[in-house]
């Protein structure tokens, strides 16, 4: 084996409520805001919505068991909170409670272990009808659904999740205003990330209070920022970049605080920096049992004049890209590893989502030999390789994802799977990166040669 991992390396597999569970408002289940979203004409590609999705409510016996054919370990899914909580804090659905259960049950039945996102970016649309994340309230809220869910479920689930990459649900859902909830206002998004962060914060006190068994973490999607070119308002441009997306989050949940140059340049760029209460940093950065990362590409960041506050724009120079239009660079994943590792004292790492889109193509055979995900693939676990080696705290690595899937605005057209879903009948068919990924986690690495033979 040229790649060998670790015996307790976990590999595994991930996915979210929103995007494949579908039965959106089957046994009680209340509407949350990704409902509300894709129900507005004109907001998803082709007004697709997650009704259906992949229907994985009522086919979590079938791909469960796929999981356990293809050799998977680890299963990262998401809890939807309307499901629990449909029409206010009082009331347990115990329906929509049963459902994970089960959930749990038939991974406990093949010895799959669970790791649970509690906020995947589908908040009940009461709590939004009351401001949502903008509105401070949201921190006690959660912390009740993320109660109620560790209470119940606390020794049976591996690892959890608090929230699911902040930046994106604080910026694409409250400033470019793609993602639900649709906002756009660049001021509510930073409070928004500050809330988001405390309510992490929140959880995972109450978690080292109450002596929960299993590990609390969160997980962020970072990037590398290179600068464009040589220019020194490219470099600039590559540095806000990077305070905007990977230190306005690292920093405070390493190290207490906002980056100074952020709340420079912000302050003079006429954005009203977010509420923060005494204490509030410090419940941020309490110490978390591991940090997950969601990597998929690089950024180039150029100057570009215009683009209030942050005056950048981004290119994925010469590099391949994938269907989604993302710069394929596998050495960024190594990058981005040390550098949190050498930067931000050397945390236990994760990366809890990596793959790639494609448009497939089904085969007469009914094969689906998607080689260049495979590719894809390969070259960022042998990155991971690489940053173990480097001396990174590198614990596992996890697919996105395990079935085409409700790719957000998007729609269904971006998939990412292991395993194709027919959009008309829903049948799920394995491809090659499916049996791909079962030999290299049953090898625990893979070879220079592993072509897929
Ligand atoms: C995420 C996303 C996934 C996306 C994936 C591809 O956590 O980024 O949660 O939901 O589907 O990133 O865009």
């Amino acid at each position: 084996m040229d790649y060998q991992f670790k015996e307790d390396f976990q590999w595994g597999v991930a996915t979210a409520a929103y995007q494949i569970e579908g039965a959106w408002r089957e046994d009680g289940k209340g509407e949350n805001i990704w409902d509300r979203f894709c129900h507005i004409p004109g907001n998803i590609a082709e007004n697709a919505d997650g009704d259906v999705a992949c229907d994985f409510y009522h086919r979590y016996q079938e791909d469960i068991e796929m999981i356990h054919k293809l050799g998977i370990p680890v299963f990262r899914f998401s809890i939807g909170w309307a499901r629990i909580y449909p029409d206010g804090p009082d009331k347990v659905n115990e329906k929509g409670m049963a459902f994970y259960e089960k959930v749990i049950e038939e991974l406990e039945k093949y010895q799959i272990k669970p790791v649970i996102t509690l906020y995947h970016w589908d908040m009940p649309q009461w709590l939004q009808d009351i401001g949502g994340w903008t509105n401070r309230e949201s921190i006690r809220y959660f912390t009740e659904f993320c109660e109620t869910m560790i209470q119940r479920f606390e020794g049976r689930v591996d690892k959890w999740i608090t929230i699911n990459e902040p930046w994106v649900c604080a910026f694409n859902g409250h400033y470019w205003g793609d993602f639900a909830p649709g906002l756009r206002d660049f001021s509510a998004a930073l409070q928004t990330v500050h809330h988001m962060l405390c309510a992490h914060g929140s959880v995972v006190r109450l978690f080292r209070d109450k002596q929960y068994r299993g590990e609390i973490g969160i997980v962020l999607n970072l990037c590398p920022k290179d600068p464009a070119s040589e220019k020194e308002e490219d470099r600039e441009a590559a540095r806000i970049d990077d305070g905007f997306s990977n230190r306005w989050f690292l920093d405070p949940l390493f190290k207490g605080t906002y980056p100074e140059d952020m709340i420079e340049w912000y302050t003079g760029h006429q954005v009203v920096m977010p509420a923060v209460r005494e204490g509030d940093m410090e419940l941020i950065s309490q110490s978390i049992d591991f940090l997950g990362i969601n990597y998929y590409y690089v950024e180039f960041a150029k100057k570009c004049e215009g683009r209030w506050p942050l005056y950048f724009d981004t290119t994925t120079k010469d590099y391949p890209i994938t269907a989604y239009g993302w710069a394929i660079v596998e050495e960024g994943l190594t990058r981005l590893l040390m550098r949190i590792h050498r930067e931000y004292g050397q945390p236990r790492l994760i990366v809890t989502e990596n793959g790639a889109s494609f448009a497939d193509v089904i085969e007469e055979d009914g094969n689906i030999n998607d080689d260049r995900r495979i590719d894809y693939l390969k070259r960022h676990i042998k990155a991971c390789h690489k940053a173990i080696e480097q001396g990174a705290d590198l614990a596992g690595y996890y697919v996105w994802s395990l079935l085409d899937n409700f790719e957000w605005s998007t729609g269904y057209q971006n998939s990412f799977g292991l395993i194709h879903v027919d959009r008309r009948t829903l049948d799920r068919t394995v491809k090659k990166s499916g049996y791909w990924y079962g030999k290299v986690v049953s090898g625990n690495g893979l070879t220079d040669e592993d072509k897929m033979g």
